[in-house]
């Protein structure tokens, strides 16, 4: 029975190796990638979050669980794309300007890829304008926005306001996540959908793409 709470404590203590072989363990053990991804990283990195909130971890250490979760993400990523066929759709992702966190809008990328779609990624601190460039340069079907501060998340309803004023709005649709970010916040700036989680980001996407069909 593979331990995940191993794996945890060891992306909490920065052990790359050992978290490294574990991941790959559990994959050998016929674990699915997701569940790995869910169950080991991504809870992992949720203990990092409250030990930060709680004063107990400090920026060096949370980037090291960072940069060791992306490795374990590196290695599933193939693993999740459940099909070669075409792309059902084209999605543009970033998190919004000021903001630098890119862990949770990686694996939002990663499960909508996997999903089938195909994801261009402009990375952090992405501004409204390049947002609807790139969605209008890339003829886009969705704008994936991520932010993980409350003081970022106006960005968030400048990047509508930049996808309308490119006349983008009845073709693009934006769908909004992030820690702080809420179903409420996403009606009241006029998203077109808010998901709490990469998973689940990835099903709204293709449920945005249906309901344009
Ligand atoms: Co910062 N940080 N951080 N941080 N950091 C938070 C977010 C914070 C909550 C920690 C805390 O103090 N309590 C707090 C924000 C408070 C607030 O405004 N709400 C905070 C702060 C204050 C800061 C700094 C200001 C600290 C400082 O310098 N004084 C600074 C800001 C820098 C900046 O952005 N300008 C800062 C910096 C950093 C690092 C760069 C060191 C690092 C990020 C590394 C990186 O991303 N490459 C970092 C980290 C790692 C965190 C915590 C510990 C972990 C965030 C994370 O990756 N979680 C975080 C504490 C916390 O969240 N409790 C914290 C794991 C990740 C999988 O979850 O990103 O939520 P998450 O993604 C989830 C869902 O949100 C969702 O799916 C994902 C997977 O299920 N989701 C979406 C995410 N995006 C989505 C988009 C969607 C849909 C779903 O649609 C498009």
């Amino acid at each position: 029975m593979f331990d995940y709470q191993q794996l945890i404590d060891s992306l909490i203590k920065g052990e790359k190796e050992i978290v490294n072989n574990l991941v790959k363990q559990a994959v050998d053990e016929g674990l699915s990638a997701k569940d790995v991804l869910d169950n080991g990283l991504i809870a992992g990195m949720n203990v990092v979050g409250d030990k930060m909130e709680a004063g107990d971890m400090f920026i060096p250490e949370v980037l090291m669980a960072a940069q060791i979760m992306g490795e374990g993400v590196n290695f599933l990523k193939p693993l999740l794309r459940d099909d070669q066929s075409a792309a059902k759709g084209k999605v543009i992702i970033g998190t919004v300007k000021g903001d630098l966190h890119d862990i949770g809008k990686n694996l939002v990328a990663m499960m909508c890829e996997g999903s089938g779609l195909e994801v261009i990624n402009l990375g952090v601190d992405i501004a409204p304008e390049q947002f609807a460039d790139a969605a209008k340069e890339n003829n886009a079907d969705i704008v994936c926005l991520s932010a993980l501060l409350t003081t970022t998340m106006p960005q968030m309803k400048k990047t509508i306001e930049a996808i309308k004023d490119n006349g983008l709005n009845n073709r693009v649709k934006v769908l909004i996540g992030g820690a702080p970010v809420t179903q409420a916040f996403a009606d009241e700036i006029g998203a077109d959908a808010f998901a709490a989680d990469a998973g689940s980001a990835a099903k709204k996407a293709n449920q945005l793409l249906s309901v344009s069909a």
